[in-house]
């Protein structure tokens, strides 16, 4: 929180948001990738430095309960090693936490116009972090990056490709340092077919003299259409917020990659469910076809009662491999050559791969006893070896990765 009176002055509305345009393809929209960070829930930890003696017992209502966490959804990366100082560690990076305990931590400062964002939405919050312990020291500034994984975009027409989220943005620059040369920026970069090259396809600022100005889009769906070079069959996405000191925030959630499917493409869809754990969870589908051209991997989401589906595949017969973060993988066949797949069976996936190298074994034993006893609330914990997803690492994981030890995936 900062004294209103700092905000920058409105400015003229310039573009933010791509225009839509009418999407092409032969069939109708589906979501390629999808995020909402709501399987983060069993992950979320009380917190540390916003506690109610130093927010004036506005975050009172959320002692003892999970608001945030710097764990992420299954094949997403975040690289904090931007954040100078030592401000609020809950901000320190992107960081996934219930939208009304930061709303309420941070004094809301228009932060509650967010309606779009629901549960727990990805906050980058300069201003929250450097409100605390002296937060960003003197001309550093707060760079804090994340990155989705690799979506599968091989099965759709390319001119029907879109990225499209909720947003919450509130700029500020030129006010802080010496000389004063913070420019809170946002960015978006694509990445094609894992490669190392990067194409920015959103750019914001805090420079009212800048083209890519924005001004405050507090509560904002963003729908941005992506030129993917011909034939690429997969795009990552960096969300970006850099060259900040005390300015605002960029939050987003609902997170979709929709696409337009080509003639022929298929859709795989069944259940799963985990053996040791409940509740929805993130899954990695490996699709390798039979006839040996190249697999395909598509990170997805498995409701609380088993169901997912691989959205736009081509029209080929596959090996479907199967897994969570923490599990074996099961796999089954699916042969996708005549028309959908629909109602595939997958047997309950065994836990005890705390580091998803698809077997169980001592390795995974030293990553428990590391962090053995620590529960959400602890430093030393980890998501992995807490194979039943309740929370702590302790005797029960430790039956699930002996019952299943020396096993490894299909
Ligand atoms: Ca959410
Ligand atoms: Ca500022
Ligand atoms: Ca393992
Ligand atoms: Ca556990």
């Amino acid at each position: 929180m900062k004294n209103e009176a700092m905000k920058i002055a409105p400015a003229a509305v310039l573009a933010g948001a791509a225009a839509l345009m009418s999407p092409s393809g032969s069939s109708a929209q589906v979501n390629l990738f999808s995020e909402d960070f709501e399987n983060l829930t069993p992950v979320l930890r009380q917190f540390v430095d916003e506690t109610p003696a130093r927010t004036g017992n506005r975050t009172q209502p959320w002692v003892g309960q999970g608001v945030w966490t710097h764990f992420m959804p299954l094949g997403w990366t975040r690289d904090d090693s931007g954040v100078p100082g030592q401000g609020a560690r809950e901000w320190a990076g992107w960081s996934f936490a219930n939208k009304d305990f930061w709303i309420a931590a941070a004094n809301n400062q228009n932060r509650i116009q967010y309606t779009r964002g629901q549960n727990i939405v990805a906050i980058a919050d300069p201003d929250e972090y450097d409100d605390y312990r002296g937060g960003i020291p003197g001309n550093a500034y707060y760079n804090v990056y994340m990155t989705t994984p690799d979506i599968y975009i091989g099965a759709v027409a390319p001119a029907s490709l879109r990225l499209i989220f909720d947003s919450s943005w509130r700029p500020e620059g030129f006010d802080d340092g010496s000389p004063q040369d913070n420019n809170q920026t946002a960015i978006i970069r694509a990445s094609y077919d894992g490669g190392q090259t990067w194409t920015e396809i959103l750019r914001w600022d805090s420079d009212v003299f800048s083209d890519f100005f924005k001004p405050d889009a507090t509560n904002e769906n963003v729908s941005l259409v992506l030129n993917p070079p011909s034939g690429a069959t997969t795009v990552r996405f960096e969300f970006a917020l850099i060259l900040a000191r005390n300015d605002w925030w960029w939050a987003i959630d609902n997170l979709r990659v929709t696409g337009n499917p080509v003639a022929n493409a298929r859709s795989i869809s069944g259940t799963v469910t985990r053996a040791d754990a409940s509740g929805p969870f993130d899954a990695r589908f490996v699709l390798t076809p039979t006839d040996g051209s190249g697999a395909i991997t598509v990170f997805g989401k498995v409701a609380a009662n088993g169901s997912f589906t691989v959205p736009a595949v081509p029209n080929k017969n596959y090996q479907v491999r199967v897994k969570a973060g923490n599990t074996l993988s099961r796999v089954v066949n699916a042969n996708a050559t005549a028309g959908n797949v629909t109602g595939l069976t997958i047997a309950p996936l065994l836990g005890g791969d705390a580091n998803d190298d698809d077997s169980v074994d001592l390795f995974d034993l030293a990553a428990l006893i590391e962090t053995f006893d620590a529960d959400v609330n602890t430093d030393t914990y980890r998501p992995g070896p807490d194979f039943n997803a309740d929370g702590i690492v302790d005797l029960l994981d430790l039956a699930i990765l002996i019952g299943n030890f020396d096993q490894s995936g299909e």
